[in-house]
């Protein structure tokens, strides 16, 4: 499984079918696995159309937030990438999550008087939009809130231009958009912080490796190779925003896997956080992995049981890497 993913592994196609889909062919051959790095990531998948639009975007986002002299700025990812089995996609595979760590903590970024670059999947929840994103009643209880900081709050990130919604959908559109938001956050130097809550795909099919058409099911099961896609945590730390604070998650469902993991992925990067969680307890407790410390921010039992709004494990986490980055842009200064 190291060497390759092999997923539906639950038959063959046929030569038939091969013949009738030549794509096919190389998804199915077996060989020797070759890591992909990701500058050759980048010369073979093309660019996502929206590019152009989403770099124009980022450019004003941007020079509005120099001349302001915003203090400090953060992009957020948030949601899952996924990867498309046919160049005509029918059927994709897809990566956990729901959006609700990387919108929550957006709210709290810009509570926090960040300004915000949401990058998210496509139709996953968004700052704000989280509270009524199931239920259009919501939307009225929200705008007719008692809570008239809330309202007002979002009026202010309105007027004062303070976030900027960015989507990708696939994993290649999230790896080009990410490394042009680096670019582009360059002049923030230690002031910019990369929270990377987005669930990113460990395997892709490259496009010229994938089926031109909708792979065919008459023939049977099917049995897919994919290669691994490459480790953009290390030209992000390395090369593209080596003087940033650059904060990872790692999710696991193993117990076991997670704190080594964590900090497997800390010492190979050597960037500042890697924030380790599980799928099942990742809404109540977090680890926190740095270079000098482990601890767990944790949401107690009589928090987990208020009611009325309960807080969220992301004020935590916000709080604390709030404090945090305030140490290393004084210290970068030094
Ligand atoms: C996370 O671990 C996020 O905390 C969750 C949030 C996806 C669990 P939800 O959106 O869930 O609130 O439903 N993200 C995973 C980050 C990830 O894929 N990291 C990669 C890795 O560990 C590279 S940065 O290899």
């Amino acid at each position: 499984m190291d060497r390759k993913a092999e997923v539906f592994n639950a038959g063959r196609d046929s030569p038939d079918s091969i013949a009738s889909n030549p794509g096919a062919q190389s998804v199915l051959e077996s060989r020797p696995y070759e890591q992909i790095d990701p500058d050759t990531y980048f010369t073979m998948n093309s660019a996502p159309t929206q590019l152009p639009a989403v770099e124009a975007q980022l450019a004003e986002f941007v020079t509005y937030h120099q001349r302001q002299e915003t203090p400090r700025i953060v992009l957020v990812t948030s949601g899952g990438t996924i990867v498309p089995l046919e160049n005509q996609t029918v059927r994709f595979i897809d990566n956990f999550s729901a959006g609700t760590r990387g919108a929550a903590s957006a709210e709290y970024f810009l509570q926090a008087g960040y300004a915000v670059i949401f990058m998210h999947r496509e139709r996953s929840l968004q700052p704000f939009n989280r509270h009524f994103a199931q239920d259009k009643a919501g939307l009225l209880d929200y705008l007719c809130a008692d809570d008239a900081d809330q309202v007002s709050g979002t009026v202010q990130i309105q007027t004062k231009n303070l976030l900027l919604l960015i989507t990708f959908m696939t994993v290649a559109d999230y790896l080009f958009v990410l490394r042009s938001v680096t670019n582009y956050l360059t002049p923030f130097g230690s002031r910019a912080m990369y929270y990377l809550a987005a669930a990113v795909s460990d395997f892709f099919i490259p496009a010229q490796k994938m089926t031109e058409h909708k792979i065919q099911s008459a023939h049977g099961g099917l049995t897919l190779t994919m290669d691994q896609v490459p480790k953009f945590l290390r030209p992000l730390v390395h090369e593209w925003a080596p003087q940033s604070y650059i904060v990872s998650f790692k999710l696991e469902t193993d117990e076991r896997l997670l704190i080594p993991k964590a900090k497997h992925a800390l010492m190979r990067y050597g960037h500042q956080v890697v924030i380790g969680n599980l799928l099942l307890t990742r809404k109540r407790t977090v680890t926190f992995i740095t270079r000098q410390d482990q601890f767990t921010l944790s949401l107690t039992n009589d928090e987990c049981q208020q009611t009325m709004s309960p807080p969220e494990i992301e004020a935590k986490i916000v709080d604390e890497l709030v404090r945090q980055h305030t140490v290393f842009v004084v210290g970068s200064r030094a």
